[in-house]
């Protein structure tokens, strides 16, 4: 039997995280005492949130943490509760998400007769989190409040606390100290700087964390500008200098080998996609704090703010790339992925079109994009100019991130229509958190790219790998299945049906079934991959 928690230890628990700046609860509880913590927290205003999978209980807090500057929190029962939780830890630490999760725990005063849903816990999500300890009577409200810290010390990351009414628990460890900048790097690469005639920015994860100033350093700069997948908005694309998405594949490759310097700005080696450091140009790293530098060979790192080191870094920057290079190597780019000449959809929405009518009916909204092929035409043909808007797992690219992801943005953008762009696989895997969509009544449009595959796969797919039995689905009518939890939803299939579906929402959810025709994406992997 799990004790009662002491009422008094619950709420100095909910104290600390409203000190801590927490305004939601996410989870989904187990009988112990994480109901009394939830029921702490709504005494002190800090609403709970009821999701239907720990993994999106997860997503939702951690995405909310990242969106309003604070740590997402969320509890999860003890045993399945946490070990259910373990992609959303790994979420929530690869993508350099703020997320503090407070899981229940066999009680170790009854440990040596209890086996039922008995876990090392603290074990089991250590290798997932930035910290993994246990919450017990020693100041829950201090731990907490330091906990929280700790997950959103860059790289923000997950931290777990098993809670033990039971035990004093574990200090928490301090945020590390940032190095202070190098004054010798920095010279040497103001001297890289000065000799390159053709450098080229890459603006990566961490930089969205001080946006304006990267904005403010970069908009005189007459160099071509590609920003990573989680960067997306870092720097507006309506620049001049904005060349487009840096994944560290094929599609970039004729800029960065004309390149003779490049610069990382807060490129988190999560984000690159794994392969080889093939250019011979020089690159130095600009990082707000250390990173493991080895996959672009032998960079030079600076270490520090990137308001201060910016300016002085490019202060001798004098590029000779002709005016506009970026623009158009955009423009380039953005035509070779389009379908070639005759491979005109017969059966079904281009997946282009999906994501152009999409952004066209509902502008320059907030948009969160889940893994697989939709995926690959949606990050370089959706457009913004505002940092902190394009959401996607990339550091771990899980599936069934876009939908809980979306959640999340809603609740911290109120009154802002939230898009989810998602494959049928994806969303497969966190359907019922609709009715978590349709119980709280939130502005998100949720546009599926159907196509009754797992079509990524499908595309790497050799002979001898299982056929199409190992990565084809029967079909879902999604319509039917989000009006069951809730949400209306459309089956559309051309772009007209899309355009008039996109325009009725209400205030709340709505779901677009949009039937794709995948024919045109071996094309799409080809030009961006390589
Ligand atoms: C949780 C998880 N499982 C498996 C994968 C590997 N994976 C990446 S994309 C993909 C297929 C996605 O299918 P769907 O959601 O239908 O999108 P589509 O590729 O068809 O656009 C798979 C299985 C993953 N990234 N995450
Ligand atoms: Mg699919």
């Amino acid at each position: 039997m799990t004790p009662a928690v002491p009422s008094d230890l619950a709420r100095s628990l909910a104290r600390g995280l409203s000190a801590a700046g927490v305004q939601k609860v996410f989870g989904l509880p187990g009988g112990g005492p994480n109901l009394d913590m939830i029921g702490a927290a709504q005494e002190l205003g800090i609403e709970f949130v009821l999701a239907h999978g720990e993994v999106a209980a997860c997503v939702t807090a951690a995405t909310f943490g990242r969106l309003t500057g604070t740590t997402g929190f969320a509890v999860v029962t003890r045993g399945p509760g946490l070990t259910s939780a373990a992609n959303g830890l790994a979420q929530a630490t690869l993508d350099r998400f703020p997320l503090l999760l407070v899981s229940d725990a066999v009680p170790a005063e009854h440990a040596g007769r209890v086996a039922h849903q008995r876990l090392d816990q603290v074990a089991a999500a250590a290798p997932l989190t930035k910290w993994s300890g246990t919450l017990g009577t020693a100041d829950p409200a201090g731990t907490v409040a330091a906990a929280a810290r700790l997950a959103r010390a860059a790289p923000a990351g997950a931290v777990h606390l098993a809670f033990d009414p039971t035990v004093p628990g574990d200090p928490v460890p301090p945020v590390p100290a940032l190095p202070a900048t190098d004054a010798a790097a920095l010279d040497r690469a103001r001297r890289l700087v000065d000799a390159a005639r053709k450098p080229v920015v890459l603006v990566g994860l961490d930089a969205a964390r001080e946006a304006a100033d990267v904005r403010d350093a970069l908009k005189a700069l007459e160099c071509p500008l590609l920003v990573t997948y989680q960067a997306k908005g870092t720097v507006p694309e309506s620049w001049p200098t904005y060349a487009g998405l840096f994944t560290s594949a094929a599609m970039e490759r004729p800029l960065l080998e004309e390149a003779d310097l490049v610069l990382a700005v807060g490129l988190d080696p999560v984000e690159p996609i794994p392969g080889p450091w093939p250019y011979r140009a020089a690159v130095v790293m600009v990082h707000g704090h250390p990173v493991e530098t080895a996959y672009f060979g032998e960079p030079l790192l600076l270490v520090g703010s990137y308001g201060e080191l910016l300016p002085a870094l490019l202060e001798p920057c004098r590029p000779v790339w002709p005016a506009g290079t970026g623009r158009e190597v955009r423009r380039r780019d953005l035509a070779r992925l389009e379908p070639a000449p005759g491979q005109a959809s017969t059966a079904g929405l281009r997946p282009h079109d999906v994501v152009t009518t999409t952004q066209e009916i509902l502008g320059d909204v907030p948009v969160t994009v889940d893994a697989g092929a939709h995926m690959l035409v949606a990050m370089p043909v959706w457009q913004t100019d505002h940092a902190d808007t394009v959401l996607i797992s990339n550091g771990l690219a899980t599936m069934g991130f876009a939908l809980p992801a979306a959640i999340g943005a809603a609740l911290a953008r109120p009154g802002r229509r939230v898009v989810c762009l998602v494959g049928d696989g994806g969303l497969c895997m966190v359907l019922a958190e609709l009715e978590t969509l349709a119980r709280l009544w939130l502005p998100v449009t949720v546009v599926v790219f159907n196509d009754a595959a797992l079509t990524l796969i499908k595309l790497k797919q050799g002979d001898g790998q299982g056929g199409p039995g190992a990565v084809g689905y029967a079909g879902v009518d999604f319509a039917a299945v989000a009006a069951g939890l809730g949400v209306p939803g459309r089956v559309v299939s051309d772009v007209a049906q899309l355009r008039a579906a996109l325009s009725t929402h209400g205030r709340g959810p709505l779901l677009v079934d949009a039937r794709i025709d995948p024919s045109g994406y071996p094309h799409v992997l080809r030009v961006t991959r390589g």
